[in-house]
């Protein structure tokens, strides 16, 4: 449907070395790539729709974990943010993050969960340790203070998932952390890879992201966190 249209990114994201890193290290941070007029206007948008987001404050059965935040899920952001639904919906968006990762991906079907914006404000204001249903995250990190006080992206590559359901998270050393800044994005393979937001050290402390859902399936099977966090289960 895009052929004709502009790249959202200043340079292809199918580069050997993006490519390699992904299958590596299953993460890849995108700085400086996405277009700034795009990534100015998403900030706006952002800013803009933080007002009607739903505030959350839950432990998220399966993993046990705390959702301290506020959201907008993707019926909504479908309704009434058009541009962020235009830009998930281009199939130039789709080809290149298929040629990232060397396979085709498809569009996340949860009405939900396709695109969804979370919101951190405020001291203790945390998205807990997870893993995705849909298997990667696109994500616009639009807002987010400096690594000190608190919003970092952190990862465990392996980890027991039984041990995890038996609530021994605690006992993890091998984490890692994203180094990230207002404006860039990062392309996770959330459904492999534990991650969580850390909570925000500061009271007056903000962050901001949109996180665009892809899966390696056509049709996926989705649990029931994604409803609890963002509203109602359906279709895309
Ligand atoms: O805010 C982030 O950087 C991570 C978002 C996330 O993990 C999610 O939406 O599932
Ligand atoms: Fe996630």
């Amino acid at each position: 449907m895009t052929s004709g249209r502009r790249s959202p990114f200043t340079t292809r994201l199918d580069r050997p070395v993006l490519r390699r890193a992904l299958a590596e290290e299953g993460v890849v941070v995108l700085r400086d790539v996405l277009r700034p007029s795009l990534r100015d206007r998403f900030s706006e948008i952002a800013r803009c729709a933080r007002v009607a987001a739903q505030p959350r404050d839950l432990i998220m059965p399966g993993f046990e974990t705390p959702r301290r935040m506020s959201t907008i899920g993707g019926r909504e952001i479908r309704r009434r943010l058009p541009e962020l639904a235009a830009f998930y919906d281009d199939d130039q968006l789709l080809g290149e993050l298929s040629a990232l990762v060397g396979r085709r991906l498809y569009r996340a079907t949860h009405a939900d969960e396709c695109i969804v914006m979370n919101f951190l404000n405020g001291s203790g204001q945390t998205h807990g340790w997870h893993v995705d249903d849909p298997d990667f995250a696109l994500v616009i990190v639009v807002e987010t203070p400096p690594p000190e006080r608190g919003g970092t992206v952190e990862l465990i590559r392996s980890f027991d998932r039984d041990a995890l359901f038996r609530g021994s998270l605690e006992t993890f050393d091998e984490k890692e952390e994203l180094y990230l800044q207002s404006g860039d994005l990062y392309f996770l393979h959330a459904s492999q890879i534990l991650h969580r937001v850390t909570p925000l050290r500061d009271a007056h402390g903000e962050r901001i992201a949109i996180n665009f859902a892809f899966d390696t399936k056509p049709i996926q099977v989705y649990g029931d966190t994604a409803s609890i966090l963002y509203g109602e289960a359906a279709t895309c």
